[in-house]
């Protein structure tokens, strides 16, 4: 990534990466020398030995009295005792290593040995009990043929209350145990399973947060016990379960005395629900650790997910790291396991409505990486499982708190980490399943207005002039900008200028070069008026490429008919995804597909070229046909300047 070339970022492989590859140095260096040295020492050694019984068989040869004699026979004599010495010297240097640089000499510490730490020194907590008869044992999923319609019903229930099958999870292990340890082993000495870690400099100690709101028992305590199974005891100084005001009885006294127990985990409460930002502001403040790891409520950790979190911010403490997150089923709660040979190959991204999204790894960052214990660096993240260290947490400025609810504030986070100097990046060592849904059970107590504006208040931080391609898509955040009703920024502002954060254009230079930038000023933007129907180009509902346009009533209002025509002669609509009016040939009606030219190294389809002509027809010019409205169908047909259903204009 541009992050090396730049500078910005440290070389990301890391200390670690660095340490394997030095190990083989000096180990190839070492058997190297060792042989040659020898040689020389021993051939120097003979010459001297000659030189020496040459010398001493001139000064026992004279045996003259003569002043000057003497004089240089004691000569001699210092010859020899300096020849003596640089033989003994030699004699010396064979079997001691080079002495190292001062700064590498380890420093004799009992808090902090040296060598890799064994199992027993990260044994967890609490050791997982078995059964492995148990239903989703192994990561399995859950399987019941036939169920009663009393249990059809409780079912029913859980998926309304939780939008996952809480009949599910209730009737698999808390404890439940994932199987082998699946993760990427490979020819190679540095590999997720068996890796080692120094005991010097020591891992750091973490505060585990966990932020939930109504959650299930099962699914909450499974996260909890997950983590006490796999955590290393001498690293976890707590968990820290956060209430954001649920109402659930189970989660009231029940919790408080069974997390009594586990001795480490203890529950905060926020009285009134203010969502997840404050609530995690809240567990950072109590928390003890020098490390927080945020986790959400409904997660299983995998084998040795925790090690190369805390590793990566001994090495780099500004790197604020994610696992690789897996899903666990919904439905049924399977677990998907990680699998030994597979490579990571996700990296978060973000769309210009502010939207966090999953894409692949380009090809410089996949070839970047030697092996799998080197982090994928990614432009976004998804925000909710990370670890940070305390310390940079609130140098970093730790979240907006005038922020609402969620929404946006990965995104805000993850502008300003690498903006400010910080790196963002996935372990892929370290893997975290966590319960995906298509959507959520709770209520936004004000409304997904909130929403828009954590953005506008996140645009308006960091993103200087390219908040307006944001405003472009979106114009409740346009009208809420200019009307000033985002509250107020300048506690952000000032953090930015105090830290010295890089610009926006910085960011998307360097940290998220594939991006598509969408013009700062299109050429034309807005609506395509028909001039025969009077109409406008609409991509109608749940349009996400590929479905016919339709007319329908001009609005103004953006959304369905917002176009934008680019310096690339694309008419893209471009409000989540970008999509691109496509020509298709007669009599296909013309669609939006995805747009072809998507950042660097990519080209404009020619199906996706437009030019306004001065008659107001809008030509494909590869197929040299126009846009037309024909009997309330949008086809390309041959171009006709007379025919006023092929007008078109920007309203
Ligand atoms: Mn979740």
């Amino acid at each position: 990534m541009h992050v090396e070339v730049h500078g910005e970022g440290k070389i990301t492989g890391g200390l670690h990466d660095r340490g394997a590859a030095s190990c083989f140095y000096v180990m190839r260096l070492f058997t190297r020398r060792r042989f040659s040295p020898l040689k020389l020492v021993i051939l120097g050694g003979t010459l001297f030995l000659v030189v020496l019984v040459v010398l001493q068989r001139d000064v026992g040869a004279g045996g003259s009295p003569e002043p000057w004699f003497q004089d240089l026979a004691n000569r001699k004599e210092r010859v020899i005792g300096a020849v003596m010495g640089a033989v003994n010297n030699l004699g010396f240097q064979i079997g001691a290593p080079q002495p190292r640089p001062v700064e590498q000499q380890p420093v004799p510490d009992r808090h902090c040995p040296p060598g890799f730490y064994t199992q027993a020194e990260l044994r967890p907590h609490l050791e997982r009990p078995q059964d492995p008869q148990a239903q989703g044992e192994d990561g399995k999923a859950f399987n019941m043929d036939k169920l009663t319609p009393d249990e059809e019903k409780e079912k029913q229930e859980g998926m309304t209350r939780h939008c996952f099958n809480q009949f599910a999870s209730d009737r698999i292990s808390l404890h439940r145990n994932l199987g082998e340890d699946t993760r990427p082993l490979s020819e190679y000495l540095e590999r997720c399973v068996e890796r080692k870690f120094r005991r010097c400099p020591s891992l750091p100690t973490t505060s585990v947060i966990i932020v939930f709101h109504n959650e299930a028992w099962s699914t909450l305590l499974r996260t909890v016990y997950s983590v006490l199974h796999t955590s290393p005891a001498s690293l976890l100084t707590e968990i820290i379960l956060v209430d954001d005001a649920s109402t659930a009885d189970h989660l009231k006294e029940r919790l408080e005395e069974h997390v009594r127990a586990l001795k480490v985990v203890r529950v905060v409460r926020q009285a009134e629900r203010k969502g997840l930002i404050t609530a995690r502001l809240l567990g950072a403040s109590v928390a003890k650790a020098e490390v927080l790891t945020f986790l959400d409520a409904h997660c299983e950790c995998f084998h040795g997910w925790l090690e190369p979190l805390l590793f990566r911010i001994v090495e780099e403490p500004t790197a604020v790291v994610s696992p690789d997150i897996t899903t666990i089923d919904l439905n049924n709660f399977q677990f998907n396991k990680p699998v030994a040979t597979a490579r990571a190959h996700n990296r978060g991204n973000f769309d210009w409505s502010l939207t966090f999204g999953w894409e692949g790894i380009p090809d410089h960052e996949r070839e970047r990486r030697k092996d799998e214990t080197y982090p994928v660096k990614t432009p976004t993240f998804a925000g909710g499982l990370f670890s940070i260290s305390k310390a940079y947490f609130e140098k970093i400025g730790t979240y907006d708190d005038k922020m609402e609810i969620w929404g946006g504030e990965n995104v805000e986070m993850s502008f300003r980490v690498w903006q400010c100097g910080g790196q963002l990046e996935i372990i892929p060592c370290s893997v975290v399943g966590h319960v995906f849904r298509t959507k959520s059970p709770h209520t936004f107590p004000k409304g997904t207005e909130v929403i828009t504006r954590n953005q506008v208040r996140l645009a308006e931080v960091w993103m200087d002039d390219y908040k307006k391609i944001f405003y472009r898509r979106n114009q409740n955040a346009a009208k809420m900008a200019q009307e000033n009703k985002y509250g107020d920024i300048s506690d952000r502002v000032n953090l930015r200028e105090r830290l010295h954060c890089k610009n926006f254009t910085w960011y998307l230079e360097n940290i998220y070069p594939e991006a598509f930038i969408p013009d700062l000023t299109p050429v034309k933007f807005g609506a395509i008026k028909n001039s025969g129907s009077q109409t406008c180009l609409d991509v109608g509902e749940n349009n996400s490429g590929g479905k016919p346009m339709i007319m329908y009533t001009c609005h103004n209002m953006g959304g369905n008919q917002y176009f934008e025509y680019s310096s690339h002669k694309e008419l893209r609509h471009n409000i989540g995804k970008q999509l691109c009016l496509q020509a298709g040939p007669e009599p296909q009606p013309v669609t939006v597909e995805m747009c072809q030219l998507k950042g660097r190294g990519t080209a404009v389809d020619p199906r996706q070229l437009w030019e306004f002509t001065s008659e107001q027809l809008l030509r494909n010019p590869p197929s040299d046909k126009c846009l037309t409205l024909r009997q309330n169908q949008i086809v390309m047909t041959a171009c006709n300047p007379a025919d006023i259903s092929q007008h078109w204009a920007f309203s």
